[in-house]
């Protein structure tokens, strides 16, 4: 009812602005003074030039607040990109600036004079040439300067890169660690299984998985490499690490990965920000469902030798789930062929 009444409300008034714009053109008509070039002229000249000013004041006064709202980078790679979208916005403003101001410029000093005519060239050579080449110099170099850190980002990862598995799933993510051997056990989605709390569909007739360990919070090494190997196993989620400037969409039956430096310690972004409760978060940045808010994950950074102490301190998944021992692919086709056989003779029985 309200909005009825607003929306009347609102065609009210624009029909009775309407009206008033309509009865003046025609009081000026009857006057015979709608030829002449009257006040309003010269006050849409001056606001050419006071509504930019105001607007460049504002912005002005805006952007520092508005830079200080950016997220610390704590990632090697991550001062690289830091750095090239300050060039951009930089080279970006300024052309912003100059060319706005000619356009306002312009409007205002080159308001309606009477007897004033414009004068006519066909074409500037030299201006065309000039405005072309140094562009399109400026736009090269940062599209080439973009590209390098996207290839030196999107690299080969190291091999002694620390590697850990994320996999998001409707509503949150899991992670998996290899272990003492450094390599992941087997998985397949056929033995994904909740309720018994194999989520991650490990194959644990796979020697590799047996001392793969899930953890509940993100531990990761300052200064060495990390690879998160990412997948999804229903939709499409996509894995943010916003301080490690890290975004890599994770998609159901094809595997993506990331690898990166952390460079900047929980402890010391802590000190940094002055906040002890600071932590860095892994968030879901695909809109996946109805809990896609909930998808969030602690990641910390420790000192290397605080992370081999860590990595020490954890229990294999399968000393904590013994009864998963030796399960895996060939066990469940041996159920499954035991399930058919059973339905068969159960069908052969009732036919009888
Ligand atoms: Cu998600």
């Amino acid at each position: 009812m309200n909005a009825l009444f607003i929306g009347l409300a609102t065609v009210l008034i624009l029909s009775i602005l309407f009206l008033l714009f309509r009865i003046q053109s025609l009081v000026t008509i009857v006057k015979g003074s709608h030829q002449k070039v009257g006040l309003s002229n010269k006050v849409n000249g001056a606001l050419m030039l006071i509504v930019p000013i105001i607007l460049l004041a504002l912005t002005v006064w805006y952007s520092p607040i508005a830079a200080k709202n950016f997220l610390p980078v704590a990632s090697e790679h991550g001062i690289v990109t830091d750095r090239l979208f300050w060039i951009s916005i930089t080279v970006v403003s300024i052309m912003f600036l100059i060319t706005n101001a000619g356009l306002f410029w312009f409007a205002y000093r080159y308001q309606y004079k009477e007897g004033r005519q414009a004068s006519f060239f066909h074409d500037n050579t030299r201006l065309e040439v000039f405005w072309t080449i140094v562009p399109a110099v400026i736009m090269a170099l940062l599209v080439f300067f973009g590209w390098k850190a996207w290839s030196d980002i999107m690299t080969e990862p190291p091999k002694e890169a620390v590697k850990i598995e994320i996999m998001g799933k409707q509503f949150a993510w899991q992670v998996r660690y290899p272990g003492k051997d450094k390599e992941f056990g087997n998985h397949d989605f056929r033995l994904i299984d909740d309720v018994a709390g194999n989520e991650f569909g490990i194959d644990f007739e796979d020697a590799k998985s047996e001392d793969d360990f899930l953890a509940r919070e993100l531990y990761i090494p300052k200064g060495q490499p990390v690879l998160f190997k990412i997948r999804a196993r229903d939709v499409l989620h996509s894995v943010f690490a916003p301080h490690f400037r890290v975004k890599m969409d994770a998609v159901p039956g094809m595997p993506t990965h990331f690898h990166f430096v952390p460079n900047v310690t929980t402890e010391e972004m802590r000190t940094k920000l002055n906040n002890p409760n600071f932590n860095y978060e892994l968030a879901c940045t695909e809109v996946c469902g109805r809990g896609h808010f909930a998808m969030k994950f602690t990641i910390i950074v420790v000192e290397p030798e605080e992370y081999n102490k860590w990595m020490a301190e954890q229990t294999p998944f399968l000393e904590n789930n013994p009864q998963f021992k030796g399960k895996g692919l060939s066990d469940l086709r041996k159920k499954n062929l035991a399930k058919k056989k059973s339905a068969k003779e159960s069908k052969e029985q009732a036919s009888l």
